[in-house]
């Protein structure tokens, strides 16, 4: 029993992604695409599609061609769309890789991925040279130059004749970015032109916008959520992308009011200090229509005591859910604008809720007892359907058979709840993911850290929720190796040299053995009833 958007179908451009996102901006080629929010540059459209042929141009005369993995590993700036979409465009598939991680999570991903260059930035060389050593890439490109390494200047060459690719979007990859999905270590996620242009028009009619729209791209281009809703819809609306290497809270205050931005994609945490810090009445953000969070749930009181708070500054912003994940590309439920809501609904969208599924996009509640549909108003796991649906995992036909089914659903792990008015609420999630301020934590991919230090027996992680914060904490239970003395503060710093601060293990308990199913499964609701 398919439930269906309660939105009409948009027709998604059979074209490349570059192709698709920049259309608009060719209308306004000196209207600007992109501006450095704390350097005030600016990248006009026209400029845009310029340097996109060029970094197309280059890459291509250095030796990559159609299906070659290209890996970045770069902070938010205006270069990062440009090289994207020069990727993109030579036909190539960028892996982007997270800023804060080490380089054995960095060759962990260079090395599964099989990418061919890696494009950096000088702060970050010393860990993409470590990382890279250990895997097949045969250059480093440090955009901001290094010496000895290929720059910016070199991808933005006039010299190289420009290349036209012959792109088949709904089979050729356009980016590879990693998720453990509902089990099991990080695996790169196959993302197609079609699946991201899918998403981007799926978007566009829930907003109600004019061609003034001013975003500000705070949340990474290397997760899903920066490059397709921040980045690429952005674009794809003609508008003006405000980029911010990092969150600082006054930075962020400030680029709103200078830059009138009008949208906010975020997570929870940034919600978190536009309701509590002080700072934020400092600033004239009268300017933001729309603040829209997603990557984790969202606290519904939370969600109202920013609306209220910056309301009673000024304007008359909304505040409101999305939802997805990376194998969506990554939208499948959002909140339309207050004037895009769907034909024939006229009240309001809980703030608790993630809204209605979009355009093109069907899905199902599955009782897990059953297997079956869910009793109308009872909750169940989510499964959707539609052209932003993941191709599949990276050489992994077991885990991509065990997520997307053979009649094309997508099994998200979340239990949901779903209203007459077709309004989604998420209300728990049965798989092994945690997340920590919208990012993925792995437990099988902590575990395997852990097991490898040589005295550790056994390991197990799970989840604790963090009363205070409202995150989720990574704990350990761990079994010392016969003999050993091990201590927690021992593990926790093991730990820490080993992944990115947002995976650390908060919390170490010895147990005499992880309790197990008689196939060897970690049976994690024991520990979660215990912890
Ligand atoms: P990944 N409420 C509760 N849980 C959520 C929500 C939400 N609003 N959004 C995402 N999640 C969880 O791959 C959920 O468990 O993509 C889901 O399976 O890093 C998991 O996060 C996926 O994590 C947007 C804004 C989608 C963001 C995104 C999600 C990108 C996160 C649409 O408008």
């Amino acid at each position: 029993m398919a439930l269906a958007s309660p939105f009409p179908d948009v027709e998604i451009p059979n074209k490349s992604v570059p192709e698709a996102v920049l259309a608009a901006g060719r209308e306004r080629p000196d209207a600007p695409a992109l501006i450095d929010g704390l350097k005030g540059d600016v990248i006009t459209h026209g400029q845009l599609a310029q340097y996109v042929d060029r970094v197309a141009a280059n890459l291509h005369a250095r030796g990559l061609r159609k299906g070659d993995v290209v890996a970045v590993f770069c902070p938010n700036t205006q270069w990062f769309p440009v090289v994207f979409h020069g990727i993109a465009a030579a036909g190539c598939v960028m892996s982007p890789i997270n800023s804060l991680y080490t380089p054995d999570e960095i060759a962990f991903q260079l090395k599964d991925s099989g990418a061919k260059i890696l494009i950096t930035i000088s702060m970050f060389l010393d860990r993409a040279t470590a990382a890279a050593e250990k895997s097949p890439v045969d250059e480093i490109v440090v955009l901001d130059g290094a010496e000895g390494h290929a720059n910016l200047f070199d991808l933005l060459g006039a010299d190289a004749p420009s290349v036209q690719v012959d792109i088949d979007p709904a089979e050729d990859l356009v980016t590879l970015p990693y998720s453990s999905g509902t089990t099991g270590l990080p695996k790169g996620v196959m993302l197609t032109h079609r699946n991201l242009v899918a998403n981007v028009t799926q978007c566009l009619p829930l907003l109600k916008t004019g061609a003034d729209e001013r975003i500000i791209a705070v949340l990474p281009f290397f997760h899903i959520y920066g490059l397709t809703v921040l980045m690429n819809q952005g674009l794809a609306l003609g508008g003006t992308v405000v980029t911010l290497p990092r969150f600082e809270l006054e930075d962020f205050l400030r680029t709103i009011q200078d830059h009138k931005i009008t949208r906010a994609f975020v997570a929870p945490p940034i919600l978190l200090a536009l309701a509590k810090h002080p700072l934020v009445d400092q600033y004239d953000l009268s300017s933001l229509q729309s603040i829209l969070s997603g990557a984790a749930p969202l606290d519904e009181q939370l969600a109202l005591a920013v609306e209220q708070r910056l309301r009673a500054k000024g304007g008359s912003v909304t505040v409101a859910q999305g939802y997805g994940m990376t194998e969506l590309s990554p939208v499948s439920h959002t909140t339309p604008d207050p004037d895009a809501m769907p034909p024939g609904f006229s009240g309001e969208v809980p703030k608790g809720s993630v809204g209605f599924a979009i355009p093109n996009t069907e899905c199902r509640l599955i009782d897990p007892s059953t297997g079956e549909d869910a009793a109308p108003g009872e909750r169940g796991e989510l499964w959707v359907r539609g052209p932003q649906v993941m191709k599949g995992y990276l050489n992994n036909e077991e885990a991509t058979r065990s997520t997307v089914d053979a009649e094309g659903w997508l099994h998200t792990g979340d239990v949901a709840i779903v209203d007459d008015n077709g309004i989604y609420t998420v209300v728990d999630r049965v798989k092994e993911l945690i997340k920590y301020k919208g990012y993925q934590v792995a437990p099988a991919e902590l575990e395997a850290v852990l097991i490898n230090h040589p005295e550790i027996a056994d390991a197990a992680v799970i989840g604790v929720p963090d009363k205070e914060s409202g995150e989720e904490l990574p704990k350990a239970f761990v079994v010392r190796a016969q003999g050993s003395e091990l201590t927690e503060d021992a593990v926790m710093a093991y730990m820490g040299e080993k992944v990115a601060p947002h995976k650390k293990i908060r919390f170490v308990e010895f147990i005499d053995q992880v309790p197990k199913s008689s196939a060897g499964k970690i049976l994690r609701k024991e520990l979660k009833a215990r912890a």
